[in-house]
C-alpha cells in the first residue's frame, strides 16, 4: 500500500516536495496556512493522488514534511508531534533516495556563497555537480533532471537539519556558529546542535570539516565522530588541513604538502578568506586538482546580494549585501570594505542582538548610519552617541536620504543586520529594490 504523507508549507520547498512524492506514486495531503485552495498550482491539484486540506479527524500520515520556516509553535506541527507522527525535512526526504555522494555545508554565515563556490571548483575539475537546498534548487527537484551527477554541493540550514534523521553527507562542514534564529531556536545550544547533526549519520570513510578557530557551540559528542576530521583555519598552520601562507593556501593532507595560489581571489574580507579556505579543503578532499583549484579560485566573483558593487555614480560606490541579515554578517560586511561607509541597517531583527554591531560602529569607519524598517527604533538603541544618523521609515527613504549624505570617495553599504520580512518576501527582493532605486538616481 502507498504511503499517505502530510506536506505542511507550500512555498518552495513544499511545492518541490508534493511533486517529488506524486512522481514517485505517493498520496499527498498538503496544506498552507496562508494559501487559498484556488491558488495551489494545477499540476498538484490535477493529480488523484493530492488533495488540499487540514488532516482529517483520525487519518493517518507515515510521516509529515514541514517547511524550513514552519517553526515548532505552529498548531499542526504540535498536533502531529502529540500524536507521533515522524516530523522530516524535504532534505531528509530527497536524501533517501540520492544515489551520488553529498557534500554537505551549513554555518551561519557564509554558507551560500561557500557552497557556489566549491560547485564552481568541483566544475571547473570536471565533475558534474548538483548546486542547491537552501540555497537556489530545492534538493527534492534534484529528480526534475535526468542528467547525472557525480557530486551534490547541499546548503543546508538548522532548520531543515533538526528534522533530518538519516541523512549521510561524505563530505559534511560547519562553517562557524554565531548566534542566529534564536527566535526559533530559543538557545544558543539548541542552535548549535541542530547544525551538528549534519555529521550524525557518516561513516569511517566520510569527512567531517571543521573550523579550526571556532570551537565554541562545539558539542562533546564532536570528539567521537565516525568519519575523518579535517580543519579549515585563517589563523596559524595545522599539521593536517588547510591554511594560510602568505598568498598561498597551504593544504597538508595525507602527509603531503599542496601549495595553491590565491593571488588573483577576488572575494573582500577575512571571512571570505574562511569560505575559501572550506570550500578548498572540500574540493581536494573529493578529488579536484591543485591546478583546477587554482583557476576556479581564479575567476570566482561571488554572489549577488553578496557585498555586491551595484554602481559607482560620482565617485560613490553603491553595495547590496542583502543577504546580511545578522549583526554578524553585517560586521563582516563592513570590516571587508575601507571606509568612509555610509549603512544602511534595518528590517525586522532576529535575535535582537543588535549590541553586537556596536564594534564596528565606532573609531570612524562609519560615518553615518541610516536606520529603516520595523526594527529601527530598537537599532537606534545600540548606536553610540557620537555616530551621525538618521532613522526613516522604509528602504526607499533611506537610499534617498544616503545619496544627500555621500560625497566623493564615500561606499553606501545597504546590509541591514535584519530579514527583510518587515517589507519583501525574501533578501533577493529587498536586494533588487536596492539596485533600482540606486539605479534611479
Ligand atoms: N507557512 C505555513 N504556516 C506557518 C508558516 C509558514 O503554512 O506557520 C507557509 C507559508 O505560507 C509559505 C510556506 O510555508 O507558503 C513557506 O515555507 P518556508 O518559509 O519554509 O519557505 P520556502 O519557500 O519553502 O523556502 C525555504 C527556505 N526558507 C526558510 O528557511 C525560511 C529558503 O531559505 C530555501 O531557499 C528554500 O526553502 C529551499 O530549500 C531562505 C532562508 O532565508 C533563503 N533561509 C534561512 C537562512 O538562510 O538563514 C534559513
Amino acid at each position: 500500500m502507498k504511503k499517505v504523507v502530510f506536506v505542511l508549507g507550500l512555498g518552495r520547498t513544499g511545492l518541490s516536495v508534493c511533486r517529488f512524492l506524486l512522481q514517485k506514486g505517493e498520496k499527498v495531503v498538503a496544506y498552507d496556512d496562508a494559501l487559498p485552495v484556488e491558488k495551489v498550482p494545477r499540476a498538484l491539484v490535477d493529480s488523484s493522488r493530492f488533495s488540499f486540506s487540514l488532516p482529517e479527524q483520525g487519518e493517518h500520515f507515515e510521516e509529515a514534511v514541514i517547511s524550513p520556516g514552519i517553526g515548532p509553535s505552529n498548531p499542526l506541527v504540535q498536533t502531529f508531534q502529540q500524536s507521533g507522527v515522524p516530523l522530516v525535512s524535504d532534505i531528509e526526504v530527497a536524501c533517501r533516495y540520492i544515489s551520488f555522494p553529498l557534500i554537505g555545508i551549513t554555518g551561519s554565515q557564509g554558507k551560500s556563497t561557500t557552497v557556489s563556490l566549491l560547485g564552481n571548483i568541483l566544475q571547473e575539475g570536471g565533475f558534474r555537480v548538483f548546486i542547491g537546498g537552501n540555497l537556489g534548487i530545492p534538493l527534492c527537484d534534484v529528480f526534475n533532471d535526468t542528467a547525472g551527477y557525480d557530486w551534490g554541493v547541499v546548503e543546508l540550514s538548522s532548520f531543515q537539519l533538526e528534522r533530518t534523521h538519516t541523512a549521510r553527507f561524505h563530505i559534511a562542514g560547519i562553517l562557524n556558529v554565531f548566534p542566529n534564529h534564536l527566535d526559533r531556536h530559543g538557545t544558543m545550544r539548541s542552535y548549535a546542535e541542530a547544525k551538528y547533526r549534519i555529521f550524525d549519520n557518516q561513516k569511517n570513510e566520510d569527512f567531517s570539516l571543521l573550523n579550526g578557530i571556532q570551537t565554541a557551540w562545539q558539542p562533546p559528542r564532536i570528539r567521537s565522530l565516525r568519519s575523518r576530521t579535517l580543519l579549515f583555519t585563517t589563523n596559524g598552520r595545522l599539521f593536517e588541513g588547510i591554511y594560510f601562507g602568505g598568498n598561498q593556501l597551504i593544504a597538508m593532507l595525507d602527509g603531503k604538502k599542496i601549495a595553491i595560489s590565491k593571488e588573483k581571489w577576488a572575494l573582500p574580507g577575512r571571512h571570505n578568506l574562511e569560505n575559501l579556505a572550506f570550500a578548498a579543503l572540500a574540493a581536494l578532499t573529493a578529488g579536484v586538482t591543485p591546478e583546477a583549484l587554482e583557476r576556479a579560485i581564479s575567476s570566482f566573483r561571488g554572489l549577488p546580494h553578496r557585498i555586491e558593487l551595484v554602481t559607482e555614480k560620482n565617485g560613490v560606490y553603491f553595495y547590496n549585501d542583502s543577504k546580511s541579515t545578522t549583526p554578524v554578517a553585517t560586521k563582516a560586511a563592513v570590516e571587508s570594505l575601507s571606509g568612509p561607509i555610509i549603512l544602511l541597517l534595518g528590517g525586522r531583527g532576529k535575535c535582537r542582538n543588535f549590541h553586537q554591531l556596536e564594534e564596528i560602529l565606532v573609531g570612524g569607519k562609519v560615518k553615518k548610519a541610516i536606520i529603516f524598517g520595523e526594527d529601527r527604533l530598537e537599532i537606534v538603541k545600540h548606536l553610540p552617541q557620537s555616530l551621525p544618523r538618521e532613522v526613516v521609515v522604509d528602504l526607499a527613504e533611506a537610499v534617498k536620504k544616503a545619496v544627500y549624505s555621500a560625497t566623493r570617495g564615500d561606499k553606501v553599504l545597504l546590509s541591514p543586520a535584519c530579514t527583510s520580512w518587515d517589507g519583501y518576501r525574501d533578501y533577493e527582493q529587498r536586494g533588487e529594490h536596492f539596485r533600482r532605486l540606486v539605479n534611479g538616481f
